[in-house]
């Protein structure tokens, strides 16, 4: 997990560290690291954010040993995830009554497995969550969620294929709301981004449930994708905050810093698995921690 990024600062600081008496090399040193830091999907406006920010720090002649210069990444990298609007869906759920959650993405990131993850997280802590199959246009998106649905006993309202999905989704509330389900959880079509028709479904979709959160789930094996796909959706119907998959197989590791950078949303999760037990809570300081110091 993040492997890569922490080698790249890992050499970095080596490298700067023995360098802080030349303030030539030191920069350049900077220089390198940013070119370091794209080629692990850290978008270039972040990168070139972290460059400058460590470049003001030396210029400035706050950065005199190596613990100055940890320091200063620390603060740095932290500085993107502090002031976000913090989603908590437990507390949501409690005082929402019920809470709705439309799941945005495109084919094949993880969604509706995610879905079923937080499922099972909801009902782990009280509540009585079902999942709404509002996927009426892809072949066998119906029969994945209802397979979810066997497996860990959650209910689901599914519908017919080509039917219209915000219709879907209102008969879901009304029959859910009747049945004292309290977190609709809404899986959505994964079409391609560039597809017009999609975005008017998912407008509609989000008019009829009126949902308390909108996550977006990305697939960090996609890279700079995730990123473009962030800047979609957040433009198409806005998003609240973000679950970032297969972070168990995720070696390069800037996909969370960047996503955070670009959206100012927090990442809510990371996915970590394929069993319904693999979704963790995203920890910034964890997170920062580990690719600056390699600790935990
Ligand atoms: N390793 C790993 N695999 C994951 C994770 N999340 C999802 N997957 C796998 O990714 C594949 C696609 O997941 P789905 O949940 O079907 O993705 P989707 O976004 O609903 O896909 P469409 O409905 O086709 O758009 C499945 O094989 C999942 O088991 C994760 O966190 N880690
Ligand atoms: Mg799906």
């Amino acid at each position: 997990m993040f492997k890569k990024l922490r080698e790249v600062f890992s050499r970095f600081i080596e490298t700067a560290s023995s360098l802080l008496s030349s303030r030539e090399k030191l920069l350049e040193s900077i220089e390198e690291l940013k070119l370091s830091l794209v080629a692990n999907d850290v978008a270039y406006e972040v990168a070139e954010n972290i460059a400058s920010e460590l470049t003001r720090r030396v210029e400035e002649g706050s950065i005199k040993s190596r613990e100055d210069l940890v320091k200063a990444l620390r603060e740095i990298l932290l500085s993107y995830f502090t002031g976000l609007n913090s989603i908590d869906l437990l507390s949501l759920a409690s005082s929402r009554k019920p809470l709705k959650i439309v799941f945005l993405g495109v084919n094949g990131v993880g969604k509706t497995t995610t879905i079923a993850k937080v499922a099972v997280y909801m009902r782990e802590n009280g509540f009585k969550p079902l999942m709404v199959a509002a996927d009426t246009f892809r072949a066998g998106a119906q029969e994945q969620l209802k397979i979810h649905s066997e497996r860990t006993g959650i209910p689901v309202f599914t519908g017919k294929y080509g039917s219209d999905p915000a219709a879907l989704v209102y008969d879901a509330i009304q029959y859910g709301l009747n049945r004292g389900f309290n977190v609709f959880l809404i899986d959505t079509a994964g079409r391609m981004h560039v597809d017009v028709d999609l975005v008017n479904e998912l407008k509609k979709i989000v008019r009829v449930a009126k949902p308390d959160v909108k996550i977006l789930v990305v697939d960090a094996l996609t890279g700079n994708d995730a990123l473009e796909q962030a800047r979609f959706f957040n433009e198409a119907v806005g998003v609240d905050c973000v679950v970032v998959t297969k972070v168990d197989a995720y070696e390069e590791g800037g996909v969370p810093l960047s996503l955070v950078y670009i959206l100012k949303k927090p990442v809510l999760f990371i996915g970590v698995g394929q069993d319904y037990k693999d979704l963790k809570p995203f920890n910034p300081i964890e997170y920062v921690e580990r690719i600056l110091t390699g600790l935990q």
